[in-house]
């Protein structure tokens, strides 16, 4: 009962009735999931191991903490599906800004700011920072109306919903691009952090052998209806750890360097340093077409 025959039994025991895409799914999962206990000759002591650690993932989990993207993450699988949906073939004359995984902290309905305001809502240390841009098209026309959300950690690595000394929706906003495409806030400078790893997630980077840091960054969702929805993050440049993420989601175009802010604008913010970032954004018809021709070819 431990060859291919066996394992073709599990899959055709499937009915009619099941859904083509979850029968594709699910009949190549039944199939690496069996190669991989053949490969590894899994034991049973292994196996219940394997049950228990997705136990803990769940019981870990909860509105405000989903470990089961995080193992994801330090496992690779969120970035490569990021990869595997929006690394579509450039075209030449089309530029957009590349897409980076959500992660475990995203929340939605964060507070909307004027252009110019603060996400900081409560002093928690750490260098403030200007950050203006224009949000243009993938030719570089200015884009009016694009929703822009941002979200990044406290200076000690931690997301408001993870820590019970900061106030609901610090370190996040909602922002809109005026009428030439620019948008502008106020954030910290982010610093590195170790993802959480006193859960599941943390006992795998033990077992391998890896550590939990991630390089500072700020995280973006930026949308206009007729356009891709763009979820990604920058990356500090002089942040050594962007060349060793913990979840292996840093990509060249999304590093970007914090500047010391020129006196005037250090005076007139209260800042100390500054960010000029520009988005592009894909249409969903552009975006469409480039991943047909991708799976055609
Ligand atoms: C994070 O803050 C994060 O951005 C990702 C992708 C994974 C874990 C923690
Ligand atoms: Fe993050």
């Amino acid at each position: 009962m431990s060859d291919q025959k066996f394992t073709d039994s599990v899959i055709e025991a499937m009915g009619p009735g099941t859904n083509p895409r979850m029968k594709e799914v699910l009949t190549s999962l039944i199939q690496h999931i069996h190669d991989f206990a053949r490969d590894v000759n899994l034991t049973i002591p292994e196996w219940q191991m394997g049950m228990e650690f997705i136990n803990q993932i769940g019981q870990m989990s909860d509105d405000k903490r989903s470990e089961s993207i995080l193992v994801s993450d330090v496992l690779g699988l969120e970035s490569l599906v990021d990869s595997l949906t929006y690394d579509t073939l450039e075209s030449t004359d089309q530029k957009f800004t590349p897409s980076a995984i959500i992660g475990p902290f995203y929340r939605e309905g964060s507070p909307h700011y004027k252009n110019g305001e603060t996400i900081i809502q409560q002093e928690v240390g750490g260098e403030k920072c200007y950050v203006s841009g224009k949000v243009t098209d993938a030719y570089g026309d200015p884009l009016s109306g694009a929703t822009i959300e941002v979200w990044h950690t406290a200076p000690n690595g931690l997301y408001e919903q993870q820590d019970e000394n900061q106030v609901e929706y610090n370190l996040r906003g909602t922002f809109t691009s005026d009428e030439n495409g620019d948008y502008s806030f106020i954030c910290l400078k982010p610093t590195a952090y170790p993802i959480p790893y006193d859960g599941p997630a943390g006992q795998l980077l033990q077992i391998m052998e890896r550590h939990p840091y991630r390089p500072s960054h700020i995280h973006w969702m930026v949308s206009k209806p007729g356009y891709r929805t763009l979820v990604t993050q920058i990356y500090d440049a002089q942040d050594p750890y962007t060349k060793n993420d913990s979840t292996f989601c840093v990509k060249g175009d999304l590093i970007v360097d914090f500047l010391p802010a020129k006196e005037s604008l250090a005076k007139e913010k209260n800042v100390s340093c500054t960010l000029d970032y520009n988005i592009a954004l894909q249409t969903t018809e552009d975006f469409e077409k480039a991943k047909s021709k991708k799976t055609s070819n």
